[in-house]
């Protein structure tokens, strides 16, 4: 007798459709937008993959509202995003890193209720070095009654999302993305040039083996928060020592915690006395994703996701991982 060996091969789209079915009021409106994310995902991997070759890389000289030196592929990915989102009639509006007001949808595309956020490329300062970069999203629901969307619409706390994921392009190019049922990744096969299900159902462990966090800003820190560096790293013995993996890029070092246990911080110092992430487009996708996989993420003071925007590109302290580790932060920090 010959045993059916075969998996079932499922591509990203037949499980966005399956879970589509799940909703019966659904309209398939955030489907089209989950899979238009899919193809951009899938451009700028091509873009990221070939970046030593096509002499993309260095800076392509130009400023953008960060300040930062904006490499060549964030202004490709910022533009691959926009290009694969404006015309679905699923948008209202949207916001990006790299743009310093809200992104209209052009008058002669339909628009929708939706409301997409995105880092397009973040950790890009690591481009040319091949460590492991990656895009952010987050999908909020239009709240104004307009046909385009406003700053209010983008201004909603992090518990009104009703998408978020991230791609990582590193040994793989991986999509993990959550609709608040739960968070599920998958593997872009190159030669298929189709995501296909790898990772069902992600789940965190409830305390962490790694701690990321850049110690060079340890002298800059307010004292809870090193008494909080040094309870993680075991040095006041009321934890076992977590393993210290930085990669400095936060999609990257995200990716692990979130597969292997861990905790993700990047406090407020006195140099960035805000933090350095961004709430709206880094921060809040996270946060979405690690609670649905079982964790936890704090601003040092209240729940990530509660926190009420009031500007675009507004900064926030992180602390994001394991539930039992951030349950450690919101002690030692006092936070809600
Ligand atoms: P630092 C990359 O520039 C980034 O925005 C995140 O991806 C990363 O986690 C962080 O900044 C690294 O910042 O100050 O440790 O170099």
């Amino acid at each position: 007798m010959v045993r059916n060996t075969a998996t079932s091969v499922v591509t990203i789209d037949r499980f966005i459709i399956e879970q589509e079915r799940e909703h019966p009021g659904a309209t398939g409106a955030l489907s089209g937008i989950l899979t238009d994310l899919a193809l951009a995902a899938k451009m700028i991997a091509n873009k990221v993959r070939s970046a030593g070759l096509a002499d993309v890389l260095g800076s392509a000289g130009l400023e953008n509202v960060q300040g930062e030196v904006q490499q060549k592929l964030d202004i490709i990915a910022n533009e691959t995003i926009i290009k694969a989102m404006d015309h679905g009639g699923r948008l209202c509006c949207m916001a990006s890193e790299e743009a310093e007001t809200l992104i209209p949808i052009p008058e002669k595309f339909s628009t929708g209720r939706y409301v997409l956020l995105f880092d397009p490329l973040d950790g890009s300062s690591n481009i040319d070095v091949n460590v492991p970069v990656g895009t952010i999203f987050s999908v909020l629901p239009q709240k104004t009654d307009g046909t385009h969307g406003t700053i209010a619409d983008a201004l909603q706390p992090g518990s009104a999302q009703v998408a978020a994921g991230y791609v990582i392009y590193g040994s793989s190019t991986m999509l993990v993305y959550t609709t608040g049922n739960g968070v599920h990744g998958f593997t872009l096969d190159p030669l298929l040039g189709e995501f296909l299900l790898s990772h069902p159902n992600i789940r965190m462990p409830e305390t962490g083996a790694y701690l990321s966090v850049n110690n060079a800003y340890e002298q800059y820190w307010q004292e809870p928060v090193s008494a909080l560096m040094r309870r993680y790293r075991g040095l006041d013995g009321q934890r076992k020592a977590m393993n210290v993996r930085y990669v400095g890029s936060m999609v990257a070092d995200f990716h692990r915690n979130l597969l292997g246990g861990g905790v993700f911080a990047y406090p407020a110092n006195a140099k960035s006395p805000g933090g350095k992430l961004r709430l709206l487009y880094e921060c809040n996708p996270l946060a979405f994703i690690c609670e649905q996989a079982g964790g936890a993420a704090t601003d040092g003071t209240q729940r990530m996701l509660d926190v009420q925007p009031t500007e675009l590109h507004q900064r926030t302290p992180v602390y994001v991982g394991s539930k039992g580790d951030i349950a450690i932060a919101r002690e030692m920090l006092g936070a809600k």
